[in-house]
Formats: structure tokens, C-alpha cells, sequence
């Protein structure tokens, strides 16, 4: 039978600021946080999740259960389906000009947000580089034109338009490796480093292994959640019909098809086709579409 003691501890609620594959750093106030595994074999805690825990010492306890949660992001391949950030409202895709963008994976970020229920943000990062091909200017006229904001950033400039657009929101930072989000990170949350280096038991859960993502508090109504660099970004957890709604351009055309189950893939009479051929859709979003529709299980 539990003691009084641990009754009144299970109750404990907080959320999780780091992921650490099997280990998480829990926040149950602004300053505690503890090291925790999770109970049984409970899988898929995400950073950001609000969860209920035992403390089994000052520094250690371990997670009973995820409260429900109003958002999550995650990605998947063929494998498995990795959780990348819960209760977001706002994605951040972090794009620079070196390592060049890729439109594909932008398209994907966008995808995966949309079908989350999440706003989305693009960064275009490092506009200090050379940009021959002016691939900035391009990626912000395309997706701008489709309703998506962007905000250009660089290490050398301001940093102050980009926190007015996290005021407010809960934000994950995704994008391909060495596209900056780190330099990014610790330039709008001048104490990013001093939390890594922080308390023993962020310590003790660094030792095992690498982090997964770490949520970092702006202020009392804004956090951001850095996620690590990925090369690929898999939608296998999305159907097909889910993919063309998350191509938010599509949905007007999408109860025009000739076939209710179009899947826009080049069947006669599909409406998406139609607006590609006259400009009103972008082929090449239509073709990273059928690209990405080709990997769904
Ligand atoms: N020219 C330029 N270089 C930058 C800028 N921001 C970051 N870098 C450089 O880009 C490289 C990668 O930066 P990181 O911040 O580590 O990138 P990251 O996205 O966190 O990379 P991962 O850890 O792989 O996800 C480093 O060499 C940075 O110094 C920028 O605005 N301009
Ligand atoms: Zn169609």
C-alpha cells in the first residue's frame, strides 16, 4: 500500500522541457525540475507534454501518465513514428541559405503542421550569405503567396521580429541540420546554455545519451521547443486524403475532382491537375505533392 506521502506526490503535474530518448527532464514549477523515466512501457513523450509523476527523490521521479493534449507534432518513416513536440500552436521551419533549401522538405514541414493543427512560420536564416540564386527571395514569394508568414533572420542582424511572431505561442523549431536553429535559439534565449549545463539531473540525463528536443520558456506566455537537425522529414502517419488537404492551396479544388476518391496523381478530371495547368496551383507543389504521396504506406 502507498504511504501518505507518495499518495500526495503521484499527484504532481509538470511538463516535460527535454527529451532524452528514455529519460526526460520534468518542470514542476518555473525552477524544479527533475529527472524522470517513464512507467511501464509507455512510449511516444514528447516535449511540451503536461504530465502527471512520482517523485521518488529531489532530483528523480517517474512519469504516471500524459494529460490530453491540444496539438502534436510528429514525423514518420516505414519504422516507427517519432513524437517531435506536443501542445504547439506554432511550427517553425528554419530554412538558410546554406545548406541550400529544399522544397521538398519545406513542403513536408508545412505538410506535417497543417495535419497537426499547428500555424506554421518559415525562417530564412543566414541571409548574410551569398545568395546567388536568390533562393530566399523565391521560397518567400512562393510561400508567402500562399498565406504562410516568413521572416528572414541572419546572427548578424536583429533577432526582434522573429520573437514578436513566438510572443504568445508555444513554437517548435524544426529544420534540416546546420541550418543555424541552435545559433538561433541561443540568440532568443540568452540563457539557453546555461539550462543545458544546468541542474545535476539534466547532467545525469545528458550522460546517457543525446537530447531529443528541449523546450526553453521566452516568457510566461512563450516558449520554444528545439528540436535536433533532420535530413528527411517521413509523413507515413498522413493518407492521401489527408496529404491534400495539408497542401492548404488544394482544398478549394478538391470536391471538384471527377472521381470522389481523386488522389490527384494524374486521374482524368481532377481539379487540382486543371489549376496546375493554368497557373493556379504551382506545378511544383503539385509535383512535390506526388512525391511525397508516393512514400505514404
Ligand atoms: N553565415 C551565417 N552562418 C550561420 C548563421 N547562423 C548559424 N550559422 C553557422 O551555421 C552552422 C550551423 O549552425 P547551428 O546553429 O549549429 O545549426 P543547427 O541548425 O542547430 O544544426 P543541427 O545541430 O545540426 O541541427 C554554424 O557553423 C554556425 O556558425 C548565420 O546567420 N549566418
Ligand atoms: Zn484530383
Amino acid at each position: 500500500m502507498a504511504s501518505p506521502g507518495a499518495r500526495a506526490d503521484s499527484a504532481l503535474r509538470g511538463q516535460v522541457v527535454a527529451s532524452f530518448g528514455r529519460r526526460f527532464l520534468v518542470e514542476l514549477d518555473g525552477s524544479v525540475t527533475v529527472s524522470c523515466v517513464a512507467r511501464g512501457r509507455r512510449r511516444g513523450i514528447a516535449c511540451g507534454d503536461n504530465v502527471r509523476l512520482t517523485r521518488i527523490s529531489a532530483t528523480e521521479g517517474v512519469i504516471e501518465d500524459i494529460e490530453p493534449r491540444t496539438c502534436l507534432l510528429y514525423r514518420s518513416d516505414e519504422k516507427r513514428e517519432k513524437a517531435i513536440a506536443a501542445n504547439i500552436t506554432q511550427v517553425v521551419v528554419v530554412v538558410a541559405i546554406a545548406p541550400a533549401p529544399n522544397a521538398e522538405f519545406i513542403d513536408r514541414c508545412l505538410a506535417a503542421a497543417e495535419h497537426a493543427g499547428a500555424r506554421s512560420l518559415l525562417v530564412l536564416n543566414k541571409t548574410d550569405l551569398d545568395d546567388p540564386g536568390e533562393q530566399a527571395s523565391r521560397i518567400s514569394a512562393r510561400y508567402g503567396a500562399l498565406g504562410y508568414r516568413t521572416v528572414p533572420a541572419s546572427m548578424h542582424s536583429g533577432i526582434e521580429h522573429l520573437l514578436a511572431e513566438l510572443r504568445g505561442h508555444l513554437s517548435v523549431l524544426i529544420g534540416q541540420s546546420g541550418v543555424g536553429k541552435s545559433t538561433l535559439v541561443n540568440r532568443l534565449v540568452p540563457d539557453a546554455n546555461a539550462r543545458v549545463a544546468g541542474t545535476s539531473a539534466t547532467r545525469d540525463a545528458g550522460r546517457h545519451t543525446t537530447t531529443r528536443a528541449q523546450l526553453y520558456r521566452i516568457d510566461a506566455q512563450s516558449a520554444l521547443v528545439d528540436s535536433p537537425g533532420m535530413h528527411a522529414f517521413g509523413l507515413n502517419h498522413v493518407d492521401a486524403a489527408d496529404l491534400s488537404h495539408a497542401f492548404i492551396e488544394f482544398r478549394r479544388f478538391l470536391g471538384d475532382c471527377r472521381f470522389s476518391n481523386c488522389r490527384h496523381d494524374g486521374e482524368p478530371g481532377c481539379a487540382v491537375d486543371a489549376a496546375a495547368r493554368d497557373g493556379r496551383v504551382l506545378a511544383e507543389r503539385l509535383a512535390s505533392y506526388r512525391r511525397i504521396l508516393k512514400t505514404l504506406a
